[in-house]
């Protein structure tokens, strides 16, 4: 892989301590250079740590068969059924220098479901992901804390949701230096990622795979495009959206005591992270949105929001103030049971001004939105007769 990876002077080494403290340098890097400075940053980052990069066992890919067999079982009555969508265009590995590059097409349907249920696809860098279809839920509760009323109404357009929190593989695969505390395992989610970072993943993501990035790297805030075809953030209401996965309780599978069926939180995680796919998904098919890392989503914190949310595809307040909160969903390993509900919301500081960002609990995963195209050939999918 030739790509150029970018900014990479933001991330700060893991042993930096307030003596060593200096403010993240932004724009002072040229894409002339950046590759060098960033790659041998890199190298210095991961020889600081004594990290070497392990590989995947036998038993892991076996473990993962069986995950995903139990997976697809799930959406599919009528058994697995595993077969390709003809691709819009194949991947364009290594044309991420170019901006706006072509679009090249990614889904393959592993497990076709008729519209209105979710779809599991990969895309073409062999990512895992979850067409989430397009709905109307209650958003948030009137039982739970002040800042998740009032349950509100809200339809969310259709989506594809990461299936796994994004892991050190995935994202040293971008070739974007791993800030994560934990790195023992490359299927473990990366964490102490900063809110912009994730944003930079998500548009070298999006290059990887030749789709226009979703966020304007040339402003403060990274805004976002939501008419790109690249990979973003999910909104708060998504996140919530597929977490419910159409339930209206605190968990989509029931009661809080089988929450360690589905979650690595503060009573069962060894006060650590743990390999991504884990535990069972939700009713949607997607994995770890309890617990293990909380997930950074693009909307900016605000604990009135709910009182005045769009019914449409909320995207949180605008025009933000600098250094403001961003909305974590989910809870991590280090969560209560009750943060990790459904409806549970955090602000966090985004940790652009702290160059020791050390919320080694901050994780995310990507959405991107369907288009046109790939909408008619999930739709079209028929199950097996
Ligand atoms: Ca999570």
């Amino acid at each position: 892989m030739d790509r150029i990876p970018r900014n990479l002077s933001r991330f700060e080494p893991l042993n930096c301590c307030a003596s060593q403290r200096r403010a993240p340098e932004r724009g002072s890097v040229t894409r002339s250079n950046i590759k060098f400075m960033g790659r041998e940053h890199l190298r210095e980052i991961n020889a600081n740590r004594g990290h070497e990069h392990p590989t995947l066992n036998i038993h892991l890919q076996v473990e993962r068969s069986f995950r995903f067999l139990e997976t697809s079982m799930r959406f599919s009555a009528l058994g697995l059924v595993a077969f390709f969508l003809a691709a819009c265009e194949p991947a364009r590995q290594g044309e991420g220098n170019s901006r706006g590059s072509k679009t090249g097409s990614t889904v393959s349907a592993l497990n076709p479901s008729q519209s209105g249920e979710p779809v599991e696809v990969t895309t073409a860098s062999g990512i895992e992901m979850v067409y989430v279809p397009p709905g109307e839920f209650v958003m948030g509760s009137d039982r739970g804390n002040p800042d998740e009323a009032p349950a509100h109404t809200v339809k969310v357009s259709g989506f594809l949701m990461d299936k796994f929190e994004v892991t050190h593989e995935m994202f040293e695969k971008a070739q974007l230096p791993n800030p994560s505390h934990w790195q023992d395992h490359p299927k473990k989610p990366v964490e102490r990622v900063r809110w912009r970072d994730a944003k930079l993943y998500c548009n070298e993501r999006s290059l990887m795979e030749g789709f226009k990035p979703c966020y304007d790297e040339a402003t403060q805030e990274l805004d976002p495009d939501f008419t790109a075809n690249g990979y973003r953030l999910p909104t708060e209401a998504e996140w919530e959206y597929a977490c419910r996965a159409g339930t209206a309780g605190a968990y989509d599978f029931g009661q809080e005591n089988k929450l360690k069926l589905y979650s690595w939180f503060d009573e069962n995680s060894g006060a650590r992270t743990h390999p991504a796919g884990q535990k069972r998904p939700n009713a949607m098919g997607i994995h770890d949105l309890y617990g293990n890392v909380s997930e950074w989503c693009e909307d900016v914190y605000s604990e009135v929001y709910y009182a005045e949310s769009p019914a449409q595809d909320p995207r949180g307040p605008s025009n933000p103030d600098k250094d403001v909160k961003r909305v974590l969903r989910g809870g991590s390993w280090k969560s209560s049971a009750s943060m990790c509900r459904v409806s549970f919301r955090q602000g966090q500081r985004t940790g652009d001004t702290d160059a020791c960002f050390y919320t080694d609990y901050c994780g995310f995963r990507c959405v991107r939105t369907v288009t046109p195209d790939e909408l008619r050939m999930l739709k079209t999918v028929k199950s097996p007769q």
